[in-house]
């Protein structure tokens, strides 16, 4: 039995600005049951697992959120072996992960014209060996790169504006350009592959810059949107400050939830990387459908917005996540649900490109 689609072009900036500032309880509990009916219409009462494989630290970008940012001069940072990274893959394989994430900072060693055909190749590899739905995070690529990565087995691309108002990106991903990181998700979702988008809370913004986002978000082929609250960071220079009527982390529960109810279908994912297992529960009341950033304990890898935080207690692994959503009645999709679904999505994307 197809459902017949929720129709959210009623949904206008009234309705949102109202989900987002109304701080009265009454509201915020109808929001998020709303929302949970919303998702568990599209999704039951199963979700999905991203791991993730933060396999290079090094950035040419400087942004103000980011510890990784390349003036932090005092961190470590690595490059793994493609040993390490099948290794930790396979782990995550075996636990039962749904996809793989495969996030770098723009490293020229893997995108710049010389250094992207090692990133090409380590895909490969990886696709090869595993089989496993890839998604990649390597910041901005051209379109013949973002075709290429579709041809050597990437399904998906991830490039997150942050904000979709110009001043408050200026501030953030300083010295990057606005359109161009716009036009990489719409070369992505050309060359085939799904797009995920997102946004970042607690840096300033406004809830008119929130609405904004959220229907630039819904006008764009995503197949997965998010948004994170910010993280202060070993040399982060943004301020941790927002300008709505509530908390960083009230503010990124709404902004799910508002997701939810705006992209009925799309993939909204919790993060593991800002608050750990114990934020992982609120977030799931927010309307997620995903859990991101499952880490591998002993690998060395490390989180983004938390680098160590829950991954050597293995508390970011597979079990512990579906031991906390058990006690709210959820588990985890097959893998063939997901890759179903993943297979709808792009031919749906397709048809409306
Ligand atoms: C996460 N730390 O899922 C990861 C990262 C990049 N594709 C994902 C932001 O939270
Ligand atoms: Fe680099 Fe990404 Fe961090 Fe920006 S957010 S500094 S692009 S790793």
């Amino acid at each position: 039995m197809t459902k017949k689609n929720i129709n959210t072009d009623n949904i206008h900036s009234r309705q949102l600005q109202l989900w987002l500032e109304d701080t009265a309880t009454e509201t915020q509990k109808n929001l998020f049951t709303k929302a949970q009916a919303c998702r568990d219409r599209y999704f039951g009462h199963t979700f999905f697992m991203y791991g993730f494989l933060y396999l290079s630290t090094h950035c040419r970008n400087d942004c103000t959120f980011c510890q990784y940012r390349c003036s932090n001069t005092r961190l470590q940072r690595y490059r793994k072996t493609l040993e390490t990274l099948l290794e930790a893959a396979q782990r995550l394989i075996d636990d039962g992960v749904h996809l793989l994430d495969l996030t770098l900072g723009e490293d020229p060693y893997y995108v710049s014209d010389e250094g992207f055909p090692r990133l090409l190749e380590l895909v490969q590899t990886l696709k090869n060996a595993t089989n496993m739905p890839l998604m990649l995070s390597p910041g901005v690529l051209r379109a013949e790169q973002l075709r290429a990565l579709a041809d050597v087995g990437a399904d998906w691309y991830a490039c997150y504006q942050e904000n979709h108002n110009r001043n408050v990106f200026a501030q953030l991903r300083c010295q990057q350009d606005f359109d161009q990181r716009k036009q990489a998700r719409l070369d992505a979702a050309a060359a085939g592959l799904l797009v995920e988008d997102g946004l970042l809370i607690g840096v300033g913004e406004t809830t008119a810059d929130l609405i904004e986002s959220l229907l630039a978000m819904k006008e764009e082929p995503l197949a997965q949107v998010r948004a994170m609250s910010y993280v202060v960071g070993e040399a982060t220079t943004a301020q941790p400050t927002t300008q709505t009527l509530k908390t960083p982390h009230e503010t990124e529960l709404s902004v799910l939830a508002a997701m939810r109810l705006l992209m009925p279908q799309r993939l909204i994912p919790a993060s593991l990387d800002v608050d750990g297992l114990q934020g992982l529960s609120t977030r799931i009341d927010a309307g997620a459908n995903v859990v991101t950033s499952l880490v591998p304990s002993g690998c060395g890898l490390a989180g983004v917005a938390s680098k160590d935080l829950d991954i050597e207690n293995q508390r970011r692994s597979v079990a512990a996540v579906c031991a906390e959503l058990a006690k709210q009645d959820r588990r985890p999709a097959s893998q063939s649900t997901f890759q179903a679904w993943m297979q709808q999505y792009k031919i749906g994307q397709q048809s409306c490109l």
